[in-house]
Order: structure tokens, then C-alpha cells, then sequence
């Protein structure tokens, strides 16, 4: 459905219209069309087919316009003139949290403020905290969003990086002379974004290879090409660029590179501190004793063997706890451990897939369990389900699950979480779901006067007995949406308490809890849920960001319930519901 960008852009107008001082009816107008179409639960373009299009209240003749042109040329004329019309640094400034289109006329107008450089300025020598309407409590929350925004689109996340480095590494594994290629750096970590990637291979003739990998297709730009090491850069969405960084080393260095550039920093700094305590030397080339003679090198559980250690997996190797002992590595969790999926949609929702499908591509995975939660009435955007079409969607998902052998079919739904704190359907449907996921993907900024704040919202959730688990706790888009303002200590409590589940939300975009939150839950004895959120079967793939997610947040086989056997997860789920 394009609905959800068309309805992105008519705000954007909104705002540059707001911006170059138009009349507020005209404003309101674009606002009003932008509510309508966020509203609709049919696809514009099949209303634009139908000609339906100026039937739909708060949509008149030039919204209507703008949607065919939309269609058409992917783009909105309007948008790109106003986008001339206002000074280019602006409309930037509507993406920093808390500043709306008013405080920035006035900042505009007033401090000649043109742009995010000109704006901390501001901030830094005072002026802003005296303009009438700021003070300082809005200039300190203003000065965040400016750090958010920064820190903000230079990383890529996991989800984009990953997939490229595989090709990347299958194509470097298939240059003549290559022994091996591994992939390290913070992606072999699993970090959720990644500054650029590291790939390391194994060859002799090393100025052959780099020769080879610099001239791969994909490669945009070459950064340098050396004797052991080439640095390129391959193309992103919305005219970025990733770095890739290729090293060539010996045999019987691969293991020490290997750690070496696997990283992180913090660990490395800590592994040497060992060596060098027994007179030795760890570097990139191996481990060696007072004598340089080799004590390590080709392959890296002999560096940390040699040092007195267990191999560390990659994902704890953060300069934590993994070099105390109290971690059993050999439990951490592995994807291959999961055999349930227990967050996905279907086309009775927002999905593309029908229940059928899902169920056969979970099959082809190995698992042995998934629930079907589509959308609840309240995410209109989202085509979420009325009471009476959930109702149906239950038995149709139960007339599947008696046909469908091999994987068993909870029937459960996505129940958004109001800004009252009030579920979105009543106790008596819940409590006819196998299982239930409760989400607030509803007023995620500060509730105004007299709403319910986001811990509130969840912590009434959580006490409801019919709901299983939390999906995506906090909200977070990375690099894109700020958390929600959750106490988490106060939510892992009452989770563990009620012994609901709190979701790592495996999608590359949220990984919802994050590493720290997952460790803050275990820590209190929650138990975990670790879903896909999947539209499609090809969303299934996307497990294993949320596996290095819990990875680094330390999670054991045990923590997780999609790792449970078959009996295991559906006495974990009846264990809440108390039947
Ligand atoms: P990134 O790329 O910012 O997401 O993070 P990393 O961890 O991939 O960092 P990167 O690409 O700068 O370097 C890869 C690894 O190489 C890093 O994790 C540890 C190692 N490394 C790089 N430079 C140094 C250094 O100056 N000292 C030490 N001990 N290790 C380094
Ligand atoms: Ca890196
Ligand atoms: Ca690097
Ligand atoms: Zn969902």
C-alpha cells in the first residue's frame, strides 16, 4: 500500500506550506488528507483505479491530484517547488524532536536561523533559551534531538549491511587463490548498525586478490588497493555509500587477524592485557612469547586456548562480564535453537502472505510451532481486524491449523495498546486467542494532558492475564524513531511477575528490546520472545538479526520460549493465562 508515504508527504507539504507562511485553512487541508488517507483500509491506487478517489471525505479535487501524480511520476510537483521555495536547511529542522513548524518560523525569523548549524549555535551561546516560548527545559530537549539526529543515518543497520557482506564474501570466496573468507568487524558482533565491513580472507598472493575484489561489480568507488589490503565502497539505498574493507593475510595469521579485527576494541584492549601479564605479545599476526616464538595463530579458540580462556563468541565480545567465567558459552543461545515464530501477519492484515503460506514456509524452516497475529481494529493503517472480522479470523486460522500438518497454528492477534491503557478488543475475544501480543503502535510520543504515559500503557497490559507477551516494548525505529519513554526496570518487573513475555522484535529495523534491555529482562527472570513480525515468508530470514540481539544480551537456550520444545511453549503460555 503506498497509502502510509502518500499520507508522509501530504505532512511534509503541510509543513512547507507551514514553513513558507500559507494561509492555516490550506495547512489544515493537507493535514486533514493526510488523516484520511492514514485512515483508509483500502490501497489508494485501487481507489484512484476505480475512480473512487473524491469520494473519500477530507480527499478534494487538488489532494486527489496529488495522489494521481503520485501514482504516475512518484513524486508530487508541489512538494518539489515548495522545496525550492523554503530555505533548504529548514525543513531539516522539523525533524529534530521537539521543534514544530512554529518554533522554527521563529527561530527562523527572529535568530536568522537557517539551518542545524545556525541552531546550535543558537543553543550554545544562549540566545535560544531567551527567545520568548523556549526557556530551558525545551532548548535541552531540543539540544538532544539535535545529537539523536546526528548520531543518527551515518551507521547502517545490521539488516542492510549483513545480506551485502554475504554476497561480498561469496564473491571474494570465488577469486583464484582464496582459502577462506570470514567476515568480521561489528558485523560478525552483531551490532544493530555497523560503521563499515570487514572481510578478511586467506590467500598468497594477496595484490592479485585486492586487485580481484576491487574490480567486483557492486564496487563504486575504490578507496585504496594495496598488497594485503583493498578498500571500496558499494552503493545504498538514498544515495549512501558502505564502506568494505578487505584484508589478506597467511594461513597461519587467519585466526589472529581473525581476532583481531573481529574486535570489539574494549575486548581486544582486555585480551592483550592478559598476554602482556605472561611477557607475551597478541597482535594481529598471533600470539607470541617472550622469544617471539609462535605460541597461536591459525585459527582463534588457540589464542584464547593459550591464554586460558574459552573461545568467546562473538557477540559477547564487549569487554563485559565475558572474562569472568559466569557466562557458559556452550548455552548461549544459537538459531538453530529456534522452532516457533509467535509474531507474524497475513493478508487478513497489513501481510502479503495467507495463513497457508506462512505456515509452510515455517514448516520448511524446521519449526514446530508459529501464531498468526494480524492487526487489531485501532491500527486502521495497518488494516487492522474489527471484533467480528477477528472472530472469523480466528476459525478460519483454526480450519487451517486442523489441515495443515507438521506445524502447529496458534491463533493469536496484535492487539494495540490505546492511549488510555485500555486493550483494543474486549477480554472475552483475548481470551479466545491461543496467544497474545500486545503492541502501542498508537500516540508513541508523550501522551498531551490527561493521557497515559508509554510505561502505563504497558504496565496495564502486561497486568491483563490474556496478554502473552509485549511486542516491540520500547517503539524504537533504529536510526529513524527514538524510543518510547519506558521505565523499563518497572516493565521487566511486572513481566516477570505475571509471567509475560517480553518480544525481541528480530525486524533489522526496531531489534526491540535491544542487548542491554534483553540482559535487564533476564536479569529479573523474564522470559523472552524472539519474533520476526513477518509480512511475508521471505521476513522468516530475519530471525537471526533478533538471535545475535538476544546473543548479545547473553540469552541461554532456556530464556527463550521459541526454543522451547513443543509441550514446553504451550505450558509457558497456559502458565499466565492459568488454565
Ligand atoms: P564499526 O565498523 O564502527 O561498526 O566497528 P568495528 O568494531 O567493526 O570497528 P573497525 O571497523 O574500526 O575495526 C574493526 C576491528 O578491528 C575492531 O573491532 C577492532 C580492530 N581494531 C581496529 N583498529 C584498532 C585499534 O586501533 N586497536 C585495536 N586494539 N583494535 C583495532
Ligand atoms: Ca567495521
Ligand atoms: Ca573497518
Ligand atoms: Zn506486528
Amino acid at each position: 500500500m503506498i497509502n502510509a508515504e502518500v499520507a508522509r508527504l501530504f505532512e511534509r507539504i503541510a509543513d512547507l506550506l507551514e514553513l513558507s507562511g500559507e494561509n492555516p485553512f490550506r495547512v489544515n487541508s493537507y493535514r486533514q488528507g493526510a488523516r484520511a488517507v492514514e485512515g483508509l483500509s483500502e490501497d489508494l491506487a485501487v481507489l484512484v483505479d476505480e475512480n473512487r478517489l473524491e469520494s473519500v471525505k477530507g480527499i478534494g479535487k487538488s489532494l486527489a491530484q496529488h495522489i494521481r501524480e503520485f501514482i504516475a511520476e512518484g513524486r508530487i510537483p508541489l512538494l518539489d517547488q515548495l522545496r525550492e521555495r523554503v530555505p533548504p536547511g529548514l525543513p531539516k529542522l522539523l525533524e529534530i524532536p521537539g521543534m514544530g513548524p512554529k518554533k522554527v518560523i521563529k527561530v527562523h525569523e527572529e535568530l536568522g536561523v537557517a539551518d542545524i548549524e545556525g541552531l546550535k549555535a543558537a543553543i550554545a551561546d544562549g540566545r535560544l533559551e531567551h527567545l520568548a516560548g523556549f526557556g530551558k527545559t525545551s532548548v535541552k530537549k531540543i539540544a538532544d534531538g539535535i545529537a539523536f539526529l546526528e548520531s543518527s543515518g551515518t551507521r547502517t543497520p545490521l539488516g542492510v549491511a549483513l545480506p551485502i557482506a554475504e554476497s561480498l564474501t561469496e564473491q571474494v570466496g570465488a577469486i583464484a587463490g582464496v582459502k577462506r573468507v570470514e567476515i568480521a568487524g561489528s558485523l560478525r558482533r552483531g551490532e544493530e548498525t555497523i560503521g563499515d565491513v570487514d572481510i578478511l580472507c586467506e590467500a598468497v598472493d594477496g595484490e592479485r586478490v585486492v586487485g580481484a575484489f576491487v574490480a567486483l561489480p557492486g564496487v563504486r568507488r575504490v578507496l585504496a588497493s594495496g598488497a594485503t589490503k583493498g578498500s571500496v565502497t558499494v552503493a545504498l539505498p538514498e544515495d549512501r555509500e558502505l564502506q568494505v574493507d578487505l584484508r589478506v593475510v597467511p594461513r597461519e595469521s587467519f585466526g589472529a587477524a581473525l581476532q583481531y579485527f573481529t574486535g570489539s576494541k574494549a575486548h581486544n584492549v582486555r585480551l592483550r592485557e592478559r598476554a602482556g601479564k605472561k611477557k607475551w605479545k597478541l597482535n594481529e599476526y598471533g600470539l607470541f612469547d617472550a622469544k617471539d616464538k609462535a605460541l597461536a595463530g591459525e585459527d582463534e579458540e588457540g589464542i584464547y586456548k593459550a591464554l586460558g580462556l574459552p573461545w568467546v563468541p562473538p557477540p559477547l565480545r564487549q569487554d563485559r562480564d565475558e572474562f569472568e567465567g559466569k557466562i557458559d558459552f556452550d548455552d548461549l543461545l544459537q538459531l538453530a535453537d529456534i522452532r516457533a515464530d509467535l509474531h507474524m501477519h497475513t493478508i487478513a492484515s497489513d501481510g502479503r502472505n495467507t495463513i497457508e503460506e506462512m505456515a509452510a514456509a515455517a514448516k520448511a524452516l524446521g519449526y514446530h510451532t508459529i501464531a498468526i497475529c494480524d492487526h487489531s481494529k485501532s491500527s486502521v493503517i495497518a488494516n487492522g481486524l474489527t471484533v467480528e472480522r477477528m472472530k472469523k479470523h480466528l476459525k478460519d486460522i483454526r480450519a487451517v491449523a486442523k489441515r495443515v500438518e507438521g506445524v502447529r497454528i496458534l491463533a493469536g492477534c496484535e492487539c494495540d495498546i490505546l492511549p488510555d491503557g485500555s486493550l483494543d478488543y474486549p477480554d472475552d475475544l483475548l481470551a479466545e486467542c491461543d496467544w497474545v501480543v500486545a503492541s502501542i503502535h498508537l500516540a508513541q510520543g508523550r501522551g498531551g494532558t490527561g493521557k497515559l504515559s508509554a510505561t502505563e500503557r504497558t504496565l496495564a497490559a502486561i497486568e491483563n492475564r490474556w496478554v502473552s507477551c509485549i511486542g516491540h516494548p520500547t517503539g524504537r525505529l533504529i536510526n529513524r524513531r527514538e524510543a518510547m519513554d519506558v521505565d523499563m526496570p518497572a516493565v521487566v518487573a511486572a513481566a516477570a511477575k505475571t509471567h509475560t513475555c517480553l518480544e525481541i522484535n528480530a525486524a533489522w529495523q526496531r531489534l526491540d528490546l535491544k542487548a542491554d534491555h534483553v540482559r535487564m529482562a533476564l536479569a529479573a527472570g523474564v522470559t523472552l520472545s524472539i519474533n520476526t513480525d513477518a509480512h511475508s515468508t521471505q521476513d522468516f530470514l530475519q530471525m537471526r538479526y533478533g538471535v545475535l540481539t538476544a546473543q548479545r544480551g547473553a540469552a541461554r537456550k532456556r530464556d527463550v520460549i521459541n526454543a522451547m520444545t513443543p509441550a514446553g511453549l504451550l505450558k509457558r503460555v497456559s502458565g499466565k493465562r492459568g488454565g
